[in-house]
C-alpha cells in the first residue's frame, strides 16, 4: 500500500500551526483532536446507517442483543464523550440537548474553551443516502478559569468564535475547520484512519452560479428574495445564463459545494415564521465564520450573522451566505423596503 507522508494529518497540521505561536498552550489542537475522533466514530456508524434494518431498528435491540440508537443520538454522545475526557473543553452546547452541559471536574474547569455543536445535521437524509454533517463552534469561556463555566459563556456573538468547522459525511468524509488565520480541508483517508490536509486555505470564488433554497417555500419567503430568486431564473445567456439550483437540505453539504464551486445559500424568514429554520450558535455561526474567512459573506438579511448578539441557546436565524458578489447581489434586493 502506498502512504504519502508528505500530506499532513490534522493533528500534524494543527501542531504546526502551534508552533508558529511561542503562547499557544496546545489546547485548540487538542480540543479539534477531539472533534476528529468523535468524528471518525460518527462515520464509521453512518457509514452503516442502511444495515440499520438487517441490524435492528433504532430504538430496538439489534440481532447481536445491542441497543441500536438513533444516530443523531450516537453522535451526540460521541461529541459530548470526547469533550468531556478531554482536556480543552468546560462545557458543551448542543442541538440535542436542552441546556448548557457543564462538565464541572478538576480538568473541565481549568480549560479554557466551550464548544456548541449540531451533532448530525440534516438527520432527515440519513435514511435516503445523501450526505449529512456535523457542525461545530468554539468560543474562549468568559468566565474566570478554575470554576465551572456559566451560561453565558456560551451566548457570544459569532464575531468572538477561536475557530469553528464541519465534518461532511459524504462521497469521502471531510473535516474542515476555520480560525482566523484561514480554512483549511482534511479528507479522511480510510487506509490510515486519519483526516489529510486535501484542500489547503479553501477561498471561496467571488461570483458562482449556484443558488441554493428549498423553492417549495417559495411563496413564504420575503418579497426581495423572491425577486432575487426570479432574477437567477432570468439571467440573460450573455450574463452567463440562468444560475443553476441546487439543494440538498443538508446545510453542511449545500455551504460545502457552494464554499467550493462559488454560490449562494438562502434559508430566509417565512411568513409563519420569521427566524426561518436554522440555529444561530451551532449551525449559522459556524458557517458564516467560515464563509467569512473563505472571503465570502454572510447576513441574516440586515446583518452580518457573526454580529448577532445571542440570548437564547437554540436562537433561531435566517441566513444567507456564500460568494461575495453573489451576496451584494441578493442584498441589493433585500435593503429595499418594498421588498421586505
Ligand atoms: P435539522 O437540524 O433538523 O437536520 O435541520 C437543519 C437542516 C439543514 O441541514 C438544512 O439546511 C435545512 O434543515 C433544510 O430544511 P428544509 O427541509 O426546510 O429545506
Ligand atoms: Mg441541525
Amino acid at each position: 500500500m502506498y502512504i504519502n507522508r508528505k500530506v499532513l494529518t490534522l493533528d500534524e497540521f494543527t501542531i504546526q500551526q502551534l508552533r508558529n505561536f511561542s503562547s499557544a498552550t496546545g489546547e485548540l489542537s487538542s480540543l479539534l483532536r477531539d472533534i476528529g475522533l468523535a468524528s471518525k466514530r460518527i462515520n464509521v456508524e453512518v457509514n452503516k446507517a442502511g444495515l440499520v434494518d438487517i441490524l435492528g431498528e433504532a430504538g430496538h435491540t439489534n440481532v447481536q442483543g445491542e441497543d441500536v440508537k438513533k444516530l443523531d443520538v450516537f453522535a451526540n454522545q460521541q461529541l459530548v464523550g470526547v469533550l468531556k475526557h478531554g482536556i480543552s473543553c468546560a462545557g458543551i452546547g448542543s442541538e440535542e440537548i436542552e441546556g448548557v452541559e457543564i462538565f464541572n471536574d478538576e480538568v473541565s474547569n481549568n480549560s479554557k474553551y466551550v464548544c456548541l455543536f449540531d451533532p448530525l445535521d440534516g438527520s432527515s437524509n440519513i435514511d435516503v443516502n445523501v450526505s449529512i454533517g456535523t457542525t461545530f463552534s468554539v468560543y474562549r469561556r468568559l468566565s474566570a478559569v478554575g470554576q465551572p463555566c456559566v451560561e453565558d459563556d456560551f451566548l457570544q456573538p459569532g464575531n468572538k468564535l477561536v475557530a469553528a468547522g464541519y465534518v461532511i459525511y459524504g462521497s469521502s468524509t471531510m473535516f474542515v475547520y476555520a480560525t482566523r488565520r484561514g480554512v483549511n480541508g482534511f479528507t479522511l483517508d480510510p487506509s490510515i484512519g486519519e483526516f489529510c490536509l486535501s484542500h489547503p486555505d479553501i477561498q471561496c470564488p467571488s461570483v458562482g452560479t449556484i443558488y441554493s433554497v428549498n423553492h417549495g417555500n417559495f411563496f413564504r419567503f420575503p418579497k426581495g428574495v423572491q425577486q432575487y430568486i426570479t432574477a437567477c431564473q432570468k439571467r440573460a445567456v450573455m450574463d452567463g445564463g440562468p444560475y443553476s439550483q441546487r439543494y440538498i437540505g443538508s446545510l453542511v453539504a449545500d455551504v460545502h459545494r457552494n464554499l467550493i464551486k462559488g454560490g449562494i445559500f438562502m434559508y430566509p424568514s417565512l411568513t409563519d415564521q420569521a427566524t426561518g429554520k436554522l440555529r444561530l450558535l451551532y449551525e449559522c455561526n459556524p458557517m458564516a465564520f467560515i464563509i467569512e474567512r473563505a472571503g465570502g459573506v454572510a447576513t441574516d438579511g440586515s446583518q452580518r450573522i457573526l454580529d448577532i448578539v445571542p440570548t437564547t441557546l437554540h436562537q433561531r436565524s435566517p441566513f444567507y451566505g456564500g460568494s461575495r458578489d453573489m451576496m451584494e447581489e441578493l442584498s441589493g434586493y433585500l435593503t429595499n423596503s418594498d421588498m421586505q
